[in-house]
């Protein structure tokens, strides 16, 4: 089948794969093996979206968009659904629009080199606590917004009002109905958990919190077992206010899923459960390697610290 006509002979039979990270879809059905149409044989097509022209970017303004629908909207960030074409077809694309973007954001999207640096419990409060601590509340406000209920309230999927509670919602990078790249964010409502190494024992009961709640509302109302859901912590994250990230576990290939910067939560619980109740702790104690892009804020202090570690190391 090489032309528009023969590969509109083909009858499907069965979903084989959908792969939303890839962009693609495994269809198994039939050709016909002669043009009579009555003797037929399996045939697989496999079809992936093409990757999107440079050129898009000017026409993205003009004449490419059809139509949009706004799913959410939080602080200075909105998230919608494109149509290329009439509006009846699934959407062509999701879009996610920062406005006003900081020069923080414009480093961030722009394409770069990731470098592995090894982050050292000296490090860590030599160079990242300071760089944490400078961090301006604004970078945040979305997550506040959330934790007071002005932003996505409708959109909450459970909120833990305890002392160290939490919010489950779907993450701004889910287009809340493909199952298959189901993602949901649980926010912590405490503001002193800033990211990974701040985690302690008396946290452990909060992270099996956000496992439990998280497993039984995808079940509930996305069908999906036990099993089902990745959880796991950016470090480093763009955002320091505490967050673990809940994904459909057959959902693969994001960039933020690699190693060397996601850590299972299981594995982190299971570091807690071993943890002093007094310090020295663990998470505070580690060395934490990571992939570090060179427009990252933390990259040029980071990458010397390094270097004087390689000296060092280099003179024994
Ligand atoms: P991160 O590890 O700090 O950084 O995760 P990353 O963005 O590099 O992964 C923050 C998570 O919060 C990401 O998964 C974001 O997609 C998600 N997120 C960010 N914002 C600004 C929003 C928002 O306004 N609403 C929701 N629901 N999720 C957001």
């Amino acid at each position: 089948p090489r032309d528009l006509q023969s590969i509109q002979a083909f009858i499907f039979e069965r979903l084989l794969n959908e792969d939303p990270s890839a962009r693609s879809l495994a269809l198994l059905g039939t050709f016909p093996i002669k043009l009579d149409d009555h003797h037929r044989a399996p045939a697989i097509l496999r079809i992936e979206k093409t990757p999107f022209a440079a050129e898009l970017a000017q026409s993205l303004s003009s004449d490419l968009l059809h139509e949009v629908k706004c799913i959410e909207n939080n602080d200075i960030y909105t998230w919608l659904l494109g149509w290329f074409n009439r509006k009846e077809n699934a959407p062509d694309v999701k879009i996610n629009i920062i406005f006003p973007a900081t020069e923080v954001h414009i480093r961030k999207y722009s394409a770069q080199t990731t470098c592995m640096i090894r982050e050292t419990p000296e490090l860590f409060h030599k160079i990242v606590k300071p760089y944490i601590d400078k961090i301006p509340p604004s970078r945040t406000q979305w997550v506040e917004d959330i934790l007071s209920g002005k932003s996505e309230s409708h959109k909450v999927l459970h909120r833990d009002g305890t002392k160290f509670g939490y919010v489950i919602l779907p993450d701004m990078k889910w287009d809340l109905t493909t199952l298959s790249s189901l993602y949901l964010v649980a926010i912590s409502s405490c503001r002193d958990i800033k990211c990974l190494r701040d985690l302690r024992k008396q946290h452990i009961s909060m992270l099996r919190g956000v496992q439990h709640e998280a497993s039984r509302i995808v079940k509930e109302r996305w069908g999906l077992e036990s099993g089902g859901l990745r959880f796991f912590i950016h470090y480093q994250p763009s955002y320091y206010h505490f967050h673990v990230h809940i994904v459909n576990a057959n959902y693969c290939g994001l960039m933020g899923m690699c190693v060397g910067q996601a850590h299972l939560l299981d594995d982190v619980i299971s570091l807690l459960e071993i943890d002093s109740d007094t310090g020295p702790f663990i998470l505070e104690r580690m060395t934490l390697t990571y992939g570090l892009g060179e427009q990252h804020g933390l990259f040029e202090s980071m990458n010397a610290g390094q270097e004087r570690l390689r000296e060092i190391s280099s003179d024994l």
